[in-house]
């Protein structure tokens, strides 16, 4: 009895770090995640720049048809691509990245000059008025699941069906 007694706690302790190594065991993979619907894009354009510009600004209405955000933008075209936001600050334009767009439910998001755009920074060649440019939206649904779209956009001076003058080129000085 008196082994007995001695051999328990140590007995104890090995069920204890045994029970907390099963604790550590990786939890088992989430379930396979239910397919995304698209996030309706239009109007979608690039501003097109002139050599030696640094950047530009992508230009699109988004429609979600659940809740979701634009977490990231990427394209070929340019080394650094973000979602900014611009705003008057007191006489200043001014433009800050945001981290993440958030696109409520059947409710249209406008990207558009003087509000949000994507931003094309550190761009590898001009970019011609008619030709395109692929940028890829990565969308992120309510549960975290993430989806991309891939577009591609054409070159304009304008927005595609605008009658107005162009509005004035965005300076990225800070770029
Ligand atoms: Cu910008």
């Amino acid at each position: 009895m008196t082994l007995q007694r001695l051999i328990s706690p140590v007995f104890l302790a090995v069920a204890l770090l045994a029970g907390t190594a099963q604790a550590q065991t990786p939890a088992p993979a989430p379930a396979p995640a239910s397919a995304t619907a698209a996030v309706a894009v239009e109007g979608a354009w690039v501003r097109a720049s002139v050599p030696g510009q640094k950047a530009t600004g992508a230009f699109m209405r988004l429609t979600a048809p659940e809740t979701m955000r634009l977490v990231r933008t990427q394209s070929p075209a340019a080394a650094v691509t973000e979602v900014h936001e611009m705003k008057m600050d007191g006489d200043v334009m001014k433009m800050r990245a945001v981290p993440v767009l958030e696109l409520p439910a059947g409710k249209a998001v406008d990207l558009k000059p003087g509000g949000y755009h994507v931003m094309l920074m550190d761009l590898k060649a001009p970019l011609a008025k008619g030709s395109s440019v692929p940028v890829t939206l990565f969308f992120q649904d309510a549960k975290g699941v993430e989806s991309q779209q891939q577009l591609h956009l054409p070159v304009a001076t304008q927005a595609p069906g605008s009658t107005g003058a162009p509005a004035m080129p965005m300076q990225h000085n800070q770029h």
